[in-house]
């Protein structure tokens, strides 16, 4: 049996309750079957046409159709629990640490002392946790639009966020209305959102990132998760979103990172920045100089950190003006 990205809850309900049940042949015998046994279970997230990402599901764990988007968590056969997000892979428990380190140290490091760090979406927690990791950090403000996906970190992805940590706020509220509204500058800003369909599709839009450089201070950092440049129907998200920090930002580029869950795997992000290069000396210094936390992380390096921002031409095409 296949579950498709492109089916409602109920339809994917109604699909796994048909695979269990009473079969009666012709009043000779009664059989009690039920194909989870026999037959796999499939999640397939199609990013072209029918190419695909598949993956093997034993359960449906969690799923509610709330009023911004379809949240479910599956128990996979290979990579622990799997959320997704109106049918697109969001975190698998194995995999989850490639994309929260990447997405964050990157950050976190070109900026010599972040202190208040604001991440926009984020729900499932993975950012913040990477984010507290730093001693600097004093303040986090993680601005999530849905608390189903909140609740479902909590209850299935016991590992993955730090939600008790004091130094975090977690508010329920649109991110791009919370940062057309910030008072107090943050020296990191993080957008940890989904893909560019839905709530998340402002947060590939110039506006927004006007409203993020000023709300960061004046040597501030941001990072965004930007899509698989293997996939052409992304393209025009990602010129956006890197047109726009190269018109807004005095430094800005593209970093990949190898996510297996994620549509081609190869995954691109974004990091621009106010004044410090992420490729500078001092950074890569501060890096290697930061044992505590590398000695933690099974993705992030120095020399991961610096190799990431070498793009193949195919890449570099994408977002050429
Ligand atoms: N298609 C994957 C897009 C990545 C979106 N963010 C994932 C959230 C993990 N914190």
């Amino acid at each position: 049996m296949t579950l498709t990205g492109s089916r409602t809850t109920r339809e994917r309900c109604q699909v796994i309750e048909s695979e269990s049940g009473t079969l009666t042949l012709t009043g000779l015998f009664t059989f009690h079957f039920s194909l989870f046994l026999i037959m796999p279970l499939q999640y397939n997230e199609y990013y072209n046409e029918k190419t695909g990402l598949t993956i093997g599901l034993n359960k449906l764990l969690f799923s509610r159709q709330t009023d911004y988007q379809l949240v479910e968590v599956y128990e996979t056969d290979t990579w622990g629990n799997l959320m997704t997000i109106d049918g697109m892979v969001m975190l698998s428990e194995k995999d989850e640490f490639v994309y929260h380190e990447m997405l964050t140290h990157v950050a976190m490091f070109t900026h010599p002392k972040p202190k208040r760090v604001l991440i926009i979406g984020g729900g499932d927690g993975g950012t913040a946790r990477e984010v507290m990791k730093h001693e600097s950090v004093e303040q986090v403000d993680m601005v999530e639009i849905d608390k189903a996906v909140v609740e479902a970190s909590r209850l299935h992805f016991p590992g993955v966020g730090d939600f008790d940590n004091p130094k975090l706020n977690v508010l329920f509220e649109d991110g791009i209305a919370f940062v057309k509204n910030v008072k107090v500058p943050y020296d990191v800003i993080i957008i940890d959102g989904s893909d560019p369909v839905g709530p998340a599709e402002g947060l590939f839009e110039k506006d927004f990132y006007q409203f993020c450089i000023e709300a960061l201070t004046e040597n501030g950092v941001l990072t965004a998760q930007t899509e698989s440049p293997w996939v052409e129907s992304y393209y025009p998200s990602m010129r956006k979103i890197f047109h726009a920090l190269e018109d807004l930002f005095p430094l800005s580029g593209m970093y990949l990172s190898y996510i297996p869950l994620y549509p081609a795997g190869m995954w691109s992000m974004a990091c621009a920045s106010k004044s410090f290069h992420p490729l500078h000396g001092d950074v890569i210094e501060r890096i290697n100089e930061a044992n505590q936390i590398l000695d933690g992380l099974r993705y992030y390096n120095s020399e991961v950190h610096t190799g990431s921002f070498a793009l193949p031409n195919f890449v570099k095409t994408i977002i050429e003006r």
